[in-house]
């Protein structure tokens, strides 16, 4: 039966080269890690695991492992990874139409701009991609309607914002900031903005005199400064100053939006109706760039035709990825299970008990942990130790850590993330 030997030997042999060709192209963490370090820029210091995929709250790694994703890309992903209703949505209209420009109309755009205003309670919308340009285009309607409609002499109205501030990273966003690290040797700053402390009602009232500010821009909760929740009723207070002196009051709800607080907006904790709020990330839940700016007729027409403008804003993918996106926030009432699961989360975690938890902060699933340094060990080590405990989440200016999962989680799979995270402090006892 020679025929079946060599058969035989020819099966073994192709298996076995398979085999090592698998072997060969199936590359190391470290060896992804080194190639990005190789080709791409150095604009991030990332945890090293390296991810290839997503579903639900949870991803995988490259070697197959399972992490509970504690960062939701920034509160980009409240309604999970690759939810299926939104990547659905997203495949049926790329196998459409992809993108027109606004040079013509679409038969989506309109539908989005009806269903978010109507959702929102506006007039109108003006579509961006990322949360930086929507943040620009506010700062750009402000200033004109300052011009146009307040009466602020040209080139003269002033925009307060908050120190320690995350408004994006774009050259008029970095001159707001109080960051060094996001302003340094990129001068020179654009003029035109009044720093005041944050949750600081007297240093508003102060800046508010001044009859060249046209604006407030502040986030309801400041997200890159560590979850920095303002007293209850500064927001309400600040909008009433803003509206008492003919003040443009401009929420930042690109990472606050969404349900991530526990309301669909965190101004909503408040009764807060902003005059210009401004939106991304998780208006599209993370599958494809949408932002928006919002506002009533009497602000936003001071844009006319060829002021203002993107190649992708509005384009159909994204307005229909974001109805879909606000649809599942809708069915799966993930406001309300962010108001209730964010409760457990900070009783759980200030019962950890480790002397590394100085402080647990946060509004629904929005929260951060201040770290105390022990032996030398830092938030960066917590996080790595999490990181082994399959717990994925980084911390935000040295000392804090910040959790935000995606607002689909259930309570038992909280709780599972939670019995891993006090193991991972439990290694710095
Ligand atoms: C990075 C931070 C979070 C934002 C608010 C606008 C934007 C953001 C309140 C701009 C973006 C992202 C940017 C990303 C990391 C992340 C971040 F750490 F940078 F500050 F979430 F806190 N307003 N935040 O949080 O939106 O242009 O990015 O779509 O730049 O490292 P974007």
């Amino acid at each position: 039966m020679v025929y079946n030997k060599t058969f035989l030997f020819l099966l073994l042999n192709i298996s076995s080269n398979f085999q090592k060709v698998n072997n060969m192209t199936k590359m190391t963490t470290q060896e992804y890690i080194d190639r990005e370090s190789k080709y791409g820029a150095h604009n991030y210091h990332p945890l090293p695991v390296v991810l290839e995929r997503g579903e639900g709250i949870y991803v995988w790694d490259t070697d197959g492992k399972k992490y509970f994703d504690f960062l939701s890309a920034y509160s980009a992903v409240n309604q999970g990874h690759c939810h299926p209703k939104i990547i659905n949505t997203l495949k049926e209209q790329a196998e459409k139409l992809t993108l027109t420009s606004r040079a013509f109309y679409n038969n989506v755009l309109g539908e989005f701009e009806e269903y978010v205003t109507k959702l929102f309670g506006y007039d109108k919308i003006l579509p961006m991609n990322t949360g930086a340009e929507a943040d620009e285009t506010a700062l750009k309607l402000c200033r004109k309607w300052a011009y146009e409609k307040k009466g602020i002499p040209e080139n003269e109205a002033k925009i307060i914002v908050c120190a320690e501030n995350f408004h994006g990273r774009t050259i008029s966003i970095i001159s707001m900031s109080s960051d060094p690290d996001a302003r340094k040797n990129f001068g020179p700053y654009t003029p035109g903005f009044v720093t005041i402390p944050y949750n600081n009602i007297e240093a508003l009232a102060k800046e508010l005199e001044d009859p060249n500010v046209a604006g407030f821009l502040v986030e309801p909760i400041q997200g890159e400064a560590g979850v920095n929740v303002p007293s209850e009723g500064y927001l309400k207070k600040a909008a009433e100053m803003c509206k008492a002196n003919n003040v443009l009051f401009i929420a930042d709800e690109v990472q606050t939006g969404i349900a991530r607080t526990g309301k669909m907006l965190a101004c909503d904790h408040e009764d807060v109706h902003p005059d210009i709020l401004i939106l991304g990330k998780a208006l599209s839940g993370g599958v494809y760039p949408v932002s928006a700016v919002l506002a009533n007729d009497d602000i936003m027409l001071v844009i006319k035709p060829g002021e203002h403008g993107s190649t992708f804003g509005g384009n159909p993918i994204g307005a229909k990825v974001a109805m879909a996106a606000l649809e599942v926030v809708k069915d799966e009432k993930l406001a309300e299970n962010a108001e209730r699961l964010g409760k457990i989360f900070r009783d759980e975690f200030s019962n950890i008990g480790s002397e590394m938890i100085a402080k647990v902060r946060g509004k629904g699933l929005l929260n951060a942990v201040i770290i105390k340094p022990k032996n030398g060990k830092t938030a960066w080590d917590v996080c790595v130790a999490m990181k082994e405990h399959g717990v994925l989440a980084k911390p935000t200016h040295g000392d804090i850590i910040r959790f935000a999962p995606p607002l689909v989680i259930t309570e038992e799979e909280l709780r599972e993330a939670m019995e891993q995270i006090k193991k991972a402090f439990k290694e710095f006892e």
